[in-house]
């Protein structure tokens, strides 16, 4: 679950911490990121503790005080904080999009403001360019070329939102419409049914026969910012999220074409059209035709019939095979959320978690899980409040007792550790022999040579402790891209080794990626699932990463937390080679 207030008052919040590091006030930055972080990670709406005990309920927050309290109430009562406001107006520059470019913080921006007078990106590449930025102190010339390559990658994904933020929007919006007693169906089409990881806009399929009532309905919903058409069968939006959405309203016997047809992806689409003219027939969001008489078009299903093909399911269609495999009968039975027993990486207050063992380990039995593994930070990520050694032997006898004291719910003694620049791991052998499971990831030395970085992650894959790479190629979505990697090496050493490669649900992670996915599924790796959760309510993002991994063409036998737990724990005792 998402709560749309409290992710807009933490980024306000976090917004305001870069404007006071901007304006070089003392306390102000850390208060506000400190607060905005415990919001984004809350599992309780602001507005319905504000609406129970008002300020007071508030304050109770653990850091929230008075003043921070008052600028949620002002939120919640004007959806404004004046405060932000007045600092976005007196800032000179676009911290929002200078500080989206990886690697720029407030504090290089300030530099780059009093020295350059750079304020926006244009100014910046054109700086960057001519090879101003490497003359400033602590800049140099590696960090100006990283700003370039900084530069083009937090434009490709500008106006594009996050998978997991629309999901729940699109499924609230969906609902609130299927809901009307005039519409018989309303289905989110578009990116958003193929679960791509990033959303351009949301695409709304109605059926009804009273389509002027539902344009009203979805012109006045509360989160329409503004109206950008308004017409008899079709609208389109501004939501106050940002995003774009629009609607259509399509009578029944077409619906099935209009559903194929606005699901995309496009270059499935137009192959699907050439097909039907090699059939001497008509394909478009109304039907499939054969000169003037519709053969086809109530149902998805028929439609692809009518074109000799199966059926597919819409995370497969991008015109990348599964056409062929759709008519030779070869498509994949793709892995759903219900096959998932488990989930296989996250964090407690023993690191950098918000919740205990016992929270997150109830939270998961509450959500049908059979086990989970609590895999903490270790040794050298001091600011993720890394376990060291001896921490790390009563964190795992703290897991086995609350272990015994839930039945019918296993909980496996896991850790994330580090993996140096060397390749050698920040925990030793000894201590991870007494782990169930062990992750290891990539948290430092993001930027060597392909080559390098390459060897550093198949050298840990050697140690025959080590059963998981966590995140492997460690991009953020819309941060930055990933380390340098010859992925193909990648996955013959973890074939090589039986190492497993984590599919990370995190919303702005999903690492590995689908087209990763689908070459390590070929090469007969296998796949964990981890959530990457730092509190609870984010074990709910699991759906995002099997979404990921139905769009790699995942099946069941290719993810390690769709056996059970005896199942697994005699894997896992086996499966390095
Ligand atoms: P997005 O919104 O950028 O995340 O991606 P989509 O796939 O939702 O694309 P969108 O919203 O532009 O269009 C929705 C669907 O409509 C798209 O998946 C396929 C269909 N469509 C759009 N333009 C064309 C087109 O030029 N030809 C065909 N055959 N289909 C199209
Ligand atoms: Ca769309
Ligand atoms: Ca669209
Ligand atoms: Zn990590």
């Amino acid at each position: 679950m998402e709560i749309m207030i409290n992710i807009k008052i933490s980024k306000i919040f976090f917004q305001m911490a870069e404007y006071y590091v901007m304006k070089d006030v003392a306390f102000k930055p850390q208060a506000y990121e400190r607060a905005a972080r415990v919001i984004e990670s809350m599992d309780e709406d602001l507005e319905g503790i504000y609406k129970e005990s008002g300020i007071k309920g508030l304050v109770e927050i653990e850091g929230i005080g008075q003043g921070m309290a008052e600028k949620i109430e002002e939120f919640i009562k004007t959806g404004k904080v004046r405060e932000y406001e007045k600092l976005k107006k007196e800032c000179p520059v676009d911290l929002e999009a200078l500080t989206a470019v990886e690697g720029l913080g407030p504090k290089k921006i300030k530099v780059l403001y009093e020295n350059l007078g750079i304020r926006s990106i244009k100014d910046l590449e054109r700086a960057a360019k001519i090879g101003k930025i490497r003359e400033l102190p602590h800049f140099g010339p590696k960090i100006e070329e990283n700003i370039l390559k900084g530069i083009g990658f937090a434009q490709a994904g500008q106006g594009r939102f996050l998978l997991g933020s629309v999901l729940p929007m699109a499924r609230r919006i969906e609902k609130k419409i299927a809901g009307l007693e005039f519409v018989s169906r309303a289905v989110a089409a578009g990116s958003v049914r193929r679960f791509k990881e990033t959303i351009g806009d949301i695409d709304i399929l109605t059926i009804s026969d009273q389509p002027e009532k539902v344009m009203d309905f979805f012109c006045s919903m509360p989160e329409v910012e503004k109206v950008t058409a308004k017409g008899e069968t079709k609208s389109a939006v501004r939501l106050d999220s940002g995003i774009n959405a629009d609607i259509r309203v399509v009578p029944e016997e077409s619906f099935g074409a209009a559903l194929q047809y606005f699901t995309g992806g496009k270059d499935h689409n137009i192959e699907l059209r050439k097909i039907a003219q090699e059939k001497k027939m008509k394909l478009n969001e109304y039907g499939i035709f054969r000169g003037k008489k519709q053969v086809a078009g109530k149902t998805e299903e028929e439609v692809y019939e009518a074109l000799n093909l199966r059926w597919m399911e819409p995370e497969l269609r991008e015109n990348a095979g599964e056409i062929e495999a759709s008519r030779e009968k070869k498509l994949p039975k793709l892995v759903d959320l219900k096959n998932i027993l488990g989930d296989l990486q996250m964090h407690s207050d023993w690191s950098d978690g918000e919740h205990t063992i016992k929270e997150m380990a109830e939270e998961a039995a509450e959500m049908g899980y059979k086990y989970i593994a609590l895999t903490d930070h270790t040794g050298d990520l001091q600011i993720a409040g890394g376990l060291d050694e001896k921490t790390i032997l009563k964190y795992f006898a703290e897991i086995e007792k609350i272990d015994k004291e839930l039945k019918g719910f296993r909980i496996l003694k896991g850790l994330e550790v580090n993996i140096r620049k060397n390749g050698t791991l920040d925990i030793s052998d000894e201590v991870l022999a007494k782990a169930d499971i062990v992750l290891a990831s990539v948290h430092s030395n993001f930027k060597m040579p392909r080559e390098e970085q390459t060897e550093r992650i198949c050298r840990a894959m050697q140690n025959p402790c080590l059963d998981i790479i966590a995140h492997p190629t460690g991009r953020i979505i819309g941060g930055r891209p990933g380390y340098d990697l010859d992925m193909e090496k990648i996955f013959d050493c973890a074939k090589k080794t039986g190492t497993i490669l984590e599919i990370n649900s995190y919303p702005n992670r999903l690492d590995l990626r689908d087209a990763h996915i689908r070459r390590a599924v070929e090469k007969g790796l296998k796949l964990s699932l981890g959530t990457d959760s730092h509190a609870r309510n984010q074990l709910r993002h699991m759906e995002l990463g099997v979404a990921q991994a139905r769009r790699g063409w995942c099946e069941k036998k290719d993810i390690i937390n769709t056996m059970d737990y005896d199942e697994l724990a005699a894997f896992l005792k086996s499966h390095k080679k």
